[in-house]
């Protein structure tokens, strides 16, 4: 983590309570399996509806409450988190779902496991910023300047969470087949007026916004939410297109409008002529290149989280 990463993710704002939940630890011992009904996962000794292997919840967005048929009273509240992060063989599915089964945690590279321990993704270790904007972000790419842009929703890149260009697939992190769900935040290191620059969050975003090299005049999608930090989401109703095959992650469509480049509400990664699939610069992001002249940058942040 950069020093000018660390004063934007340092910035203080408001972090989620805690929640009082009584935290147990992923279990090691003993098995009861053979005991449990379909559906349940033997925990510690105890049959938990809905928990894969090491404790995870299948596809959950919040810890599994033990049943009161456990053996445990109703009223216990005990909660099995995803897991805290510090370990490959703790590693959570996700930054948001580290913030929910541990609120009081801060911005740093933890352990993350998007697709669980039984899912065939390696767990990776990856920047989670926990304070911008109620937290919960994962970083899930980063894309140096002039190095070429891939399919970032469908494709991984590089070493994730690594030096140089990396990508961990959008994908990994959504429940919906075109990444509708996503809540995405863009930031640019080395802007040229110095320090972090950070764009507004999109969602509803079409997964094909994330493929390089499209075909010119491409009509991606309808529209797109956005808004900034404290906000709440406003619709550009806008049809978005790919200008020429120079767009590579892309939402927006010309010059005027919500979905403009020129200091509108999209984004675009830029090639050349002749590296048309390169990253040489950036616009929109609410005024990022304004003046109808895409920026430079040092290296482009790409953070999810859902929504
Ligand atoms: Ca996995």
């Amino acid at each position: 983590m950069t020093m000018k990463h660390a004063v934007v993710w340092g910035v203080s704002l408001i972090v989620l309570g805690a929640c009082g939940d009584v935290v147990v630890s992923a279990p090691t011992t003993p098995d009861c399996q053979s005991a449990c009904r379909a559906g349940e996962t033997c925990v510690a000794g105890v049959c938990v509806e809905g928990v894969t292997d090491a404790g995870v919840p299948a596809g959950s967005d919040a810890g599994v409450t033990l049943a009161a048929d456990a053996g445990r009273p109703a009223d216990a509240g005990i909660t099995i988190p995803s897991g805290d992060g510090q370990s490959a063989e703790t590693a959570a599915v996700s930054c948001q779902q580290l913030l929910v089964d541990y609120p009081d945690t801060e911005s740093d590279v933890f352990w993350i496991d998007p697709d669980g321990a039984q899912g065939p993704v390696e767990p990776m270790q990856l920047f989670c910023g926990m304070e911008y904007d109620n937290g919960g972000w994962t970083q899930v790419a980063r894309l140096i300047y002039g190095d070429q842009v891939w399919d970032a929703w469908s494709d991984s890149e590089g070493s994730p969470g690594g030096r140089g260009s990396w990508g961990a697939a959008l994908n990994w992190f959504s429940d919906d087949e075109d990444g509708r769900d996503l809540e995405i935040l863009i930031g640019a290191v080395g802007t040229q007026r110095g320090g972090y620059y950070i764009g507004p969050s999109y969602s509803d975003v079409p997964s094909s916004a994330w493929q390089p090299g499209v075909d010119v005049e491409e009509v991606i999608g309808d529209g797109f939410d956005s808004r900034t930090e404290g906000e709440e989401f406003e619709r550009c109703d806008a049809e978005i297109w790919r200008r020429n095959r120079r767009w590579s992650w892309a939402i927006s469509r010309g010059e005027d409008g919500c979905a403009g480049w020129a200091g509108g509400g999209g984004f675009v990664i830029y090639g050349t002529r002749r590296d048309p699939e390169g990253a040489y610069s950036l616009w929109g992001l609410n005024a990022y290149g304004a003046g109808n002249r895409g920026a430079q940058f040092q290296a482009v942040e790409l953070f999810v989280r859902r929504r």
